[in-house]
């Protein structure tokens, strides 16, 4: 038998009544962790394992979080306190999204909150058995995010039913997917075409009507891939030119929805070479 690679950790996280309860039962294959229409029936952290394609997980199951502004319950603050605090000890952020309920920006505080401590998050829109029209939700959804989310590109989208088990595996292949992306190494050649690439693109945003332009990059040997780019600025790299990078680097490599850790360096003499 081969051995079991590295353990993968997840979290399921999400407003209540997403089915958080539901689909962490549905990994586990157990029915541990109550389920019900009551919002707000799960008061503790339940963790369990399992194991998918050799894979071992573990998986931790939280109560639902609300909004700071409609809570005056204290266990209720300490709670939520605990659940974000668990994201620093995973992975991957399951965030759980009832489709019959929009997105509000409580989703997305807790989304960048995952995305600020470097972690590989999907959107998980759950209940999808009850929709009329899945196609149409589906791009109504891409087409949102792309247009209202600035973080759109960091983040894993799925539609499942964790109800009804429908593209739960297909959700777990693309998890241990995304894992393994964020540990390979780019070649340096690679990173060199890249650098040719963008200036054969001619794009480079401009400040004060000068291009930044990215001079050299390095990946750094980092448990997230980390790279440090060089660039043409004595100046701290400005955001306009860090979202371009960020952005083209993620189209060029096919890492959308991966942790990337850039270290942006400025040029003592940005006019030598
Ligand atoms: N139709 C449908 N119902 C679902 C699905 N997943 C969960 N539900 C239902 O949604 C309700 C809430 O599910 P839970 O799993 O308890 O939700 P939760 O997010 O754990 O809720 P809290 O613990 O209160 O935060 C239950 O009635 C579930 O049966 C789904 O995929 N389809
Ligand atoms: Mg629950």
């Amino acid at each position: 038998m081969s051995t079991v690679s590295n353990n993968i950790n997840i979290c399921i996280i999400g407003k209540p009544n997403s089915g958080k309860s539901t689909l962490f039962n549905c990994l586990i294959k157990k029915n541990i962790s109550p389920v019900g229409e009551e919002y707000g029936l799960t008061k503790q952290l339940i963790r369990d394992q399992f194991i998918y394609n050799k894979q071992s997980f573990t998986i931790v199951d939280t109560p639902g979080l609300r909004r700071k502004s409609k809570i005056n319950d204290i266990d209720e603050i300490q709670r939520n306190r605990e659940a974000i605090k668990l994201i620093d000890e995973v992975d991957t952020v399951l965030l759980l999204i009832d489709s019959l309920e929009s997105l509000t920006k409580q989703d997305f505080r807790l989304a960048d909150l995952a995305i600020n401590k470097k972690k590989i998050i999907f959107f998980l829109f759950n209940k999808q058995d009850i929709l009329d029209d899945k196609n149409r939700f589906k791009s109504q959804i891409y087409k949102y995010l792309k247009n209202n989310y600035g973080q759109y590109r960091m983040v894993n989208i799925e539609f499942i039913s964790a109800k009804r088990n429908q593209r739960i595996t297909s959700l777990l292949k693309q998890l241990i997917n995304k894992v393994k992306i964020k540990d390979t190494k780019i070649k340096k050649s690679k990173l060199n075409k890249f650098l040719n690439y963008l200036i054969k693109q001619d794009r480079f945003p401009k400040v004060k009507k000068i291009e930044i332009r990215p001079k050299y990059i390095v990946q750094l040997n980092e448990a997230l891939p980390s790279f440090k780019v060089f660039i043409n600025s004595k100046n701290r790299a400005p955001s306009i030119f860090t979202k371009y990078f960020d952005n083209t680097f993620r189209d060029y490599f096919n890492l959308e929805g991966i942790p990337i850790n850039f270290k942006f360096i400025s040029s003592k003499n940005p006019y030598l070479d």
